[in-house]
């Protein structure tokens, strides 16, 4: 009974301490926390290729009397002066966890131990800032209709304006068709059907970078030819499931390519 209930009680804190992800960070690795034969330069370069999160832990390792880890300002920490600390640790392996973002210093107290090079700064991010953002994604429009009844293709301005689908620059049978609009100018689509684009199944949207709040179409871009690998759309998935939109240096130019909302909206109703 009670060896089941110590069980769970480990389960939950190993799911706790994984859930929040803290990275424990061994201070100079093997060296420890000693006099650095390297001099600074050795924890410099330590720390240099870390990201410290906030709730990461710092664990000195060194031998009791010989050495301390002093947490202190950074005008103490420049001057070695360990007269008046922020907290000193006696014990080791001492473990301190990174409770604030910022510049923190850590120096050893004993004798001219910090002046040799026994000194440690890291820098604290919090957790979102230490997450890369993603890249930014090219936007996509979704045309909703019955399969068979209707289908998507994006025209040149003149093969839209007449109404022309015997040379579509890209062709989408399969509802929902997810169009990404990787590019930025004028975008024309219309229905394949014979007869709906007369009828009046047609969209022409522009798509701006993400700086732009211009309303104007801007010039259209060459039409890209029939084989360009940039106007073929990733194929809707059979579950329907959305698949994230092919990376290319293109869309990465782009920018957050921005659609007027409403002209989406209008590309779903247009072609439910
Ligand atoms: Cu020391």
């Amino acid at each position: 009974m009670a060896r089941s209930f110590f069980l769970v009680l480990f389960a939950v804190a190993t799911l706790l301490h994984g859930s929040a992800a803290q990275t424990r960070h061994v201070v100079g690795d093997s060296t420890g926390w000693t006099i650095p034969s390297g001099g600074a330069a050795t924890y410099t370069a330590w720390a240099s290729g870390k990201t410290f999160v906030v709730d990461d832990t710092l664990v000195f390792n060194f031998t009791n009397g010989q050495h301390d880890v002093a947490k202190v300002t950074k005008s103490a920490y420049d001057a070695c002066n360990g007269a008046s600390t922020i907290f000193t640790l006696l014990s080791g392996p001492a473990t301190v966890t990174l409770n604030e973002t910022g510049e923190q210093y850590y120096i050893c107290t004993f004798g001219s131990h910090c002046s040799l090079g026994q000194k440690l700064t890291v820098n604290v991010v919090n957790r979102a800032s230490a997450t890369p953002s993603p890249a930014p994604q090219p936007s996509r429009s979704v045309f909703n209709y019955q399969s068979n009844a209707h289908n998507v293709e994006e025209l040149t301005k003149e093969d839209y304006d007449s109404c022309n689908s015997s040379s579509p620059l890209a062709t989408y049978t399969t509802p929902p068709a997810r169009v990404t609009l990787n590019k930025t100018g004028a975008h024309y689509f219309i229905c394949g059907v014979p007869g709906h684009c007369l009828g009046g199944q047609k969209l022409a949207i522009n798509v701006t970078g993400s700086g732009s709040t211009a309303n104007s179409p801007s010039p259209l871009a060459t039409p890209p030819s029939p084989s360009s690998p940039s106007t073929n759309p990733s194929t809707p998935s059979p579950s329907g499931s959305l698949a994230p939109p092919p990376q290319n240096s293109g869309a990465a130019s782009l920018g957050l390519v921005g659609v007027s909302a409403t002209l989406l909206s209008l590309a779903a109703a247009f072609f439910y």
